[in-house]
């Protein structure tokens, strides 16, 4: 069978879906820099990027030196494309308008999480650059500012994420289903490997930091001590647990797999409503899952439908098997007092 690249699925997606050609460059962006991230990811300690970079994001979160480094590669890639008025990321406290004051407007914003997990990076885990692009709602060239980013969910154009583990996988969506290419390390190309990904209905896996189990709110409780009950509870059936503490991987198993991927909001500090960043990584990844068949919530409501307060808000994801995060969110609302 004849390998479909990056390059010919993108061409093909202009000629017959119309997709912008200006997306396509911006998506062929990503990806280029993803190919370098990836070198450097590969390298490691010989590379001479690991280890702290002696400062904290905007979260108060150390950064790692590979952080701070593919940061300032996907900041320069998506500028380059020369389709981008702004940036936001994870590690920066606010987002970023173009550089260039030629008088252009630029169709595109685009929020990312250079790299997710980097409690990963030093031990050789896998970890993932995640992504989404959303339309620049000015009309003319003048320069974006954090309010231009708050638009929902739904609103995404583009969305997706590269992992770096055994192999370098893209995995997005525009809109068409969910489509997985691999980085073929001889040739620098990303080949076409699952086209339309589609979650599998049955769930046997499920995923939490359970060493948070304390904190939880009573129906995350609730769902979790069923799936420990097994053969023996409600469910009939026995559950496997993973956590790589990285998202993108927790995501790519259940996309290839199936599954539940769950970082519930907790009773520690009421102002925190989940650990997660919703413009870095819930709505990218909400997305993916419900173009896979799968569905995302914050235990209560569609993340997909959320309008954000602010760039760096967080919020609580229930994500996977559509019954499952219907399950889930079902206790949630049972709990509230029946509100559906
Ligand atoms: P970073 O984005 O700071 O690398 O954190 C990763 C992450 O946000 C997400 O990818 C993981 O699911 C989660 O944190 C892991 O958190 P804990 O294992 O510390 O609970």
């Amino acid at each position: 069978m004849q390998e479909l690249t990056l390059k010919d699925w993108l061409d093909a997606q202009m000629r017959d879906f119309g997709l912008d050609a200006d997306l396509v460059k911006l998506l062929t962006g990503v990806a280029a820099v993803s190919r370098d991230i990836s070198r450097l990811v590969e390298a490691g300690a010989l590379g001479g990027i690991l280890g702290l970079h002696g400062t904290q994001n905007v979260q108060g979160e150390e950064q790692k030196e590979l952080d701070v480094v593919s940061n300032e590669m996907m900041v320069k890639a998506v500028f380059d494309t020369g389709v981008v008025a702004a940036c936001a990321s994870e590690e920066l406290d606010h987002s970023l308008p173009a550089p260039a004051a030629d008088g252009v407007r630029r169709p595109y914003l685009i929020c990312f999480d250079p790299l997710d997990g980097s409690s990963n990076i030093d031990i050789n885990v896998s970890i993932g650059t995640i992504f989404s692009v959303l339309v620049n709602p000015r009309s003319d060239a003048s320069a974006p500012t954090d309010e231009d980013f708050l638009q929902p969910g739904d609103r995404q154009l583009a969305a997706g994420y590269v992992i770096y583990g055994p192999q370098t996988q893209m995995v997005f969506t525009v809109g068409r289903g969910v489509n997985m290419f691999t980085l073929n390390p001889r040739t620098g190309e990303y080949i076409l490997t699952n086209a339309n990904v589609k979650v599998p209905e049955s769930a046997k896996e499920f995923a939490i930091n359970c060493s948070n189990m304390r904190h939880w709110e009573q129906p995350v409780k609730r769902y979790i001590a069923e799936l420990l009950e097994g053969t023996t509870g409600v469910r009939g059936k026995d559950f496997n647990m993973r956590w790589v503490a990285a998202m993108v991987a927790e995501v790519h198993r259940i996309l290839c797999r199936g599954g539940i991927f769950m970082y519930p909001r907790d009773n520690r500090d009421p102002s925190r409503p989940g650990k997660l960043r919703l413009m870095y990584e819930a709505n990218p990844m909400s997305w993916l899952m419900e173009q896979a068949g799968g569905r995302a919530t914050n235990g209560r409501t569609r993340i997909l439908g959320l309008v954000p307060e602010k760039l760096h808000q967080r919020v609580a994801v229930f994500l996977g098997a559509r019954e499952e995060v219907e399950r889930v969110t079902a206790y949630h609302l049972e709990e509230d007092g029946g509100r559906c």
